[in-house]
């Protein structure tokens, strides 16, 4: 794979998708609610989708495409090269905040993550990673992290499982530093890539929304995993926690496989 060449093409990609959006901000937006009321997708969602999906079309025509919005292939396995794009993650603060959204795309081949790339769009730090080449926030080179335990660490979890309390998430909060919340799995799991958290978690996230953050945390030495502590499945929807080694193997045994 020439990912030297991908390199290039993805960060244009970016910076043009990024330009969209920030220039959409002066129009009206169309929202439609998806699957429930905060499962939200915009015209610019899908612009930005069939956007990307014709920039990789028309450099690599012969490889597969994942997208949220539906406008790619269909998949029952993952073999050859295949693109996962996540066209913005974090929409309802696309729509209420107009801030802590991103862009989402990784490359995977056979299943096996090659290239993650996710752009805060109002900050405008792209991070990216490369299988076995390291991480990176623009062109800065991310450390490992340390591997700091629950206690010293905070730790971001979706709204919605921490405010039911599944897999004893209350008492996993009162044993960290604190809880964190911002609603885009992409930015979540860059904060935790760049030493700022301990661990994310959420449940039921789609192979989007895992991708990418799933290629650069690994690049940092952080643990990527389902809930019960599998290896993640992007052919499905997975719960999933990203955490330094050291909390993830407290929070699994202490909190997530805990009756
Ligand atoms: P999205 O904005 O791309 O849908 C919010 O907690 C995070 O969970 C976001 O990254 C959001 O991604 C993701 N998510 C996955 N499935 C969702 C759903 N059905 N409804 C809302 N957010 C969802
Ligand atoms: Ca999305």
């Amino acid at each position: 794979m020439d990912f030297q060449k991908r390199h290039a093409l993805i960060k244009e990609w970016m910076r043009e998708a990024a330009s969209m959006i920030l220039a959409s901000f002066q129009e009206e937006l169309t929202v439609e609610v998806k699957t429930h009321r905060n499962d939200l997708v915009t015209n610019m969602d899908k612009a930005i989708e069939l956007f990307l999906i014709k920039k990789i079309q028309q450099s690599f025509p012969s490889e597969r495409i994942m997208g949220e919005e539906g406008f790619g292939n269909q998949f029952q396995d993952l073999k050859g090269t295949v693109w996962i794009l996540d066209p913005i993650d974090g929409t309802l603060n696309f729509v209420k905040q107009k801030r802590n959204f991103a862009i989402m795309l990784a490359v995977y081949h056979d299943g096996i993550g090659q290239m993650g790339y996710i752009y805060d769009v109002i900050e405008k730090e792209l991070y990216w990673g490369m299988k076995d080449q390291g991480a990176f926030c623009n062109e800065e080179k991310l450390p490992v992290v340390e591997d700091v335990s629950l206690k010293e660490g905070l730790v971001a979890i979706n709204s919605g499982m921490f405010a039911t309390n599944r897999y004893h998430t209350t008492e996993m909060g009162l044993a960290s530093s604190g809880v964190r919340m911002v609603g885009s799995a992409g930015i979540e799991t860059v904060h935790v890539a760049s030493g700022r958290l301990a661990a994310y978690l959420s449940y039921s996230l789609c192979p989007w929304d895992i991708a990418a953050g799933k290629v650069i945390a690994e690049e940092v030495g952080l643990v990527y995993k389902k809930l019960n502590g599998e290896a993640v499945d992007l052919l499905n929807n997975n719960g999933i926690i990203v955490a330094t080694p050291k909390a993830y193997q407290e929070i699994l045994t202490e909190y997530l496989l805990k009756k």
